[in-house]
């Protein structure tokens, strides 16, 4: 448990997000976005995490930038922006949503609304079905649906998902949360129109090592060792890999480390009755007294 290494990620992570709340993203790409606010992280002095997310409208999760992605920002589109800072391996994820059209605001409330209730009732001990209540309650009285098959996440260094799940409604059993160990919590909200459950898309465009064994092709384990001198076990995006190795030649590869599983592919996460999804994020550690957000706004 390295609590300075996550606090300074958490520092420059919520620095980046504050930036990008207050954007005007209308009339650029999603790679402009992308590039611009992985820059900002590096600038203040941290790695990404993973590729910044850049997910619209009926997209909930996990849609970065191809290289020089076409697609442009509207006025009506709900943009939400999950970005990740790493000092170390040490991740402090968090997310906003970001849209011009006033129409949508009672949406992003309801998801930063979710996510402050569920950060005042953290301490060591809280049981994860007690966090997915209170964020169910809160999006249900203001009249929407929570996602149910989206849900926070363990953390580790170097592992986005450790294993332990902090879901976004209540269930039955589960775990308590320990001291020291690092979590996300990320309410994700639809319209009442909406089904409450994301299916997976067939973009793929977000990528992790699954193994580090070889394939037996020279190129495409040099490729895989590439990716893991990089980023570790952390997810990437092929704009990361074209920096260095040309665009025709990474794809190729990259589909024969995927084939061979030693690379896995996640699929964008699209809601089931293609509504608008709005989303929040924090980072945090429960202790004795509370909590420690490592994402707050300072
Ligand atoms: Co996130």
């Amino acid at each position: 448990m390295q609590i300075n290494d996550y606090n300074q990620a958490g520092k420059i992570a919520a620095e980046v997000r504050e930036m990008v709340r207050v954007k005007n993203y209308v009339g650029k790409s999603v790679y402009e976005i992308c590039e611009e606010v992985e820059n900002e992280i590096i600038k203040h002095g941290a790695k990404c995490a993973f590729p910044v997310n850049v997910s619209i409208n009926e997209i909930a999760a996990h849609y970065t930038a191809e290289p020089n992605d076409p697609i442009i920002i509207t006025d009506s589109d709900l943009v939400k922006i999950d970005l990740g800072a790493q000092i170390n391996g040490y991740i402090a994820d968090t997310a906003v949503t970001i849209c011009q059209d006033t129409q949508f605001d009672g949406l992003i409330k309801t998801a930063e609304d979710a996510l402050s209730n569920a950060m005042s009732i953290i301490k060591v001990g809280i049981k994860a079905s007690d966090i997915g209540r209170v964020i169910e309650k809160t999006i249900k009285q203001s009249g929407f649906k929570p996602i149910a098959n989206l849900s926070g996440h363990s953390l580790d260094q170097y592992t986005i998902h450790a294993g332990k799940s902090i879901p976004n409604i209540w269930s039955i059993g589960g775990f308590s949360l320990s001291e020291n160990t690092a979590y996300a919590c990320e309410p994700f909200v639809t319209t009442e129109k909406g089904g409450g459950f994301v299916r997976n898309g067939k973009i793929k465009n977000i990528f992790a090592i699954n193994s580090r064994k070889k394939t037996k092709n020279d190129e495409a384990d040099k490729l895989l060792d590439y990716i893991w001198e990089k980023f570790n076990m952390l997810p990437f995006a092929l704009r990361w890999i074209t920096k260095d190795w040309e665009e025709k030649k990474a794809r190729d590869l990259l589909e024969q480390l995927i084939n061979k599983k030693a690379v896995q592919a996640y699929p964008v996460l699209i809601e089931i009755n293609e509504q608008k999804v709005a989303q929040a994020e924090h980072t945090f550690i429960p202790n004795e007294n509370g909590v420690i957000v490592t994402t707050r706004s300072r």
